[in-house]
């Protein structure tokens, strides 16, 4: 034991002692419209006037999608619904900059990123109608949502690797929100990403809240973009209400991540609706501020960038909201047509031969029902897929 007593503080201590802070970096928001709808040519991507017009459909379909989507909920006919309103910008931009051969790691707000990613618009109304195979994601590169925020990021380095030592033309990408950015799930997933360089863009709403907790409260960063930092990887900072700079900025994040730089983007946005259904956020936020976000309109922004770009003229609005309402009904009368699952398959679906703690499980609950047949009209009465 050193029985040397430890000195005082000392009353001066050497002014060399340096340190980095957060106040000394710079961390620009990449814009390419203004949020009066001016833009910068330079800026513009090399996209041709019906990808330009294809964007803005994308859009509506996510707006579509969120406000009938709610409208359903309410009616009882889906178990609970998550909205992405407010973040149609980022939300289409960084799904037009991927390529099919990709993998989307998705959170539940980014339901268009899925769609333009060709999972059907069916399977996203099963999944919140409690259809549990519907967490299949059949048909897309797409893995199932992460409902334990920030639990997909250490598996969306693991894939990117996974391409990386296969050779692969293709990225690992994940869709989080900011509060995902405070799990402890996050922070060891984009480490080995570094570590690794692995193929991956993490790509953040930013939408202001975590449920009720405003982004200032969550984190003591200032931005989630500077988080990149400490991994040894590179921040982007995007406008996320500009479709056209998230677009710009994913695309650029592929490909640096495919020569072997993951990257995080941070999209700035807003969430318009309520967390989820269940949720009442006028109790944690003022209505000047949801007010001011909506002034900021992703779709009206790219409107007016439309028009003063000239390609407004071969956009029929009216037939891409007819377009759009159609696609999301059909959607509704597939997904009840869907058939009624039987109980085993809540336990099946997810393994090819069911484990035994599962089949443990799956025999309780058998035995329960069996003891308890009144339960069966209340397994009837549960919205059918
Ligand atoms: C690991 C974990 N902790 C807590 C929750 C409860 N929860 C559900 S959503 C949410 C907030 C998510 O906020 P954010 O990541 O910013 O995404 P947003 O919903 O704002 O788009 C929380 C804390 C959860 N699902 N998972």
């Amino acid at each position: 034991m050193n029985e040397a007593p430890r000195p005082e503080p000392p009353g001066s201590i050497d002014p060399e002692v340096g340190s980095i802070s957060q106040a000394d970096l710079t961390v620009d928001t990449y814009q390419v419209i203004d949020a009066d709808g001016s833009y910068d040519t330079e800026r513009l991507p090399d996209l041709t006037e019906e990808q330009f017009q294809d964007l803005y459909r994308w859009m509506l379909l996510q707006r579509t999608y969120d406000e009938r989507g709610t409208k359903l909920q309410r009616r009882g006919r889906l178990g609970t619904f998550v909205s992405g309103k407010g973040q149609e910008g980022a939300i289409v931009g960084s799904g037009f900059a991927l390529q099919d051969q990709d993998w989307v790691f998705p959170y539940g707000r980014a339901a268009g990123t899925l769609l333009m990613h060709g999972l059907s618009l069916r399977d996203i109304l099963l999944y919140w109608r409690g259809v549990e195979d519907a967490s299949r994601m059949k048909g897309a590169n797409v893995y199932g949502f992460a409902i334990s925020i920030g639990s997909h990021i250490p598996v969306v380095t693991g894939a990117g690797w996974a391409m990386k030592l296969d050779g692969r033309d293709s990225i690992a990408f994940a869709s989080l929100g900011d509060g995902a950015t405070s799990t402890g799930a996050f922070h060891e997933g984009m480490n080995f990403a570094g570590v690794l360089d692995v193929p991956a863009v993490f790509f953040c709403h930013n939408n202001q809240y975590a449920i009720s907790l405003p982004f200032e409260k969550q984190t003591a960063a200032d931005t989630v973009a500077q988080k990149a930092l400490a991994y040894g990887m590179d921040g982007i900072r995007v406008d996320g209400n500009d479709v056209l700079a998230v677009y710009n900025a994913v695309a650029e994040a592929r490909r640096r991540a495919l020569a072997g730089d993951p990257v995080l983007v941070e999209a700035v946005t807003y969430r318009r609706a309520a967390h989820t259904t269940s949720d009442d956020p006028t109790r944690y936020r003022s209505d000047e501020e949801v007010e001011d976000w909506e002034r900021r309109d992703p779709l009206e922004r790219y409107e007016t960038f439309l028009r003063d770009a000239g390609f407004w003229e071969g956009i029929d609005e009216e037939a891409i909201r007819e377009e759009v309402e159609a696609e999301f009904s059909a959607a509704v009368d597939a997904a009840d047509a869907f058939e009624e699952r039987n109980v085993e398959e809540m336990f099946a679906y997810i393994h090819e031969e069911m484990p035994p703690e599962v089949r443990r499980q799956y025999e309780e609950y058998a035995a329960f029902l069996e003891d308890h047949p009144e339960m069966d009209d209340y397994i009837e009465q549960r919205p059918k897929g």
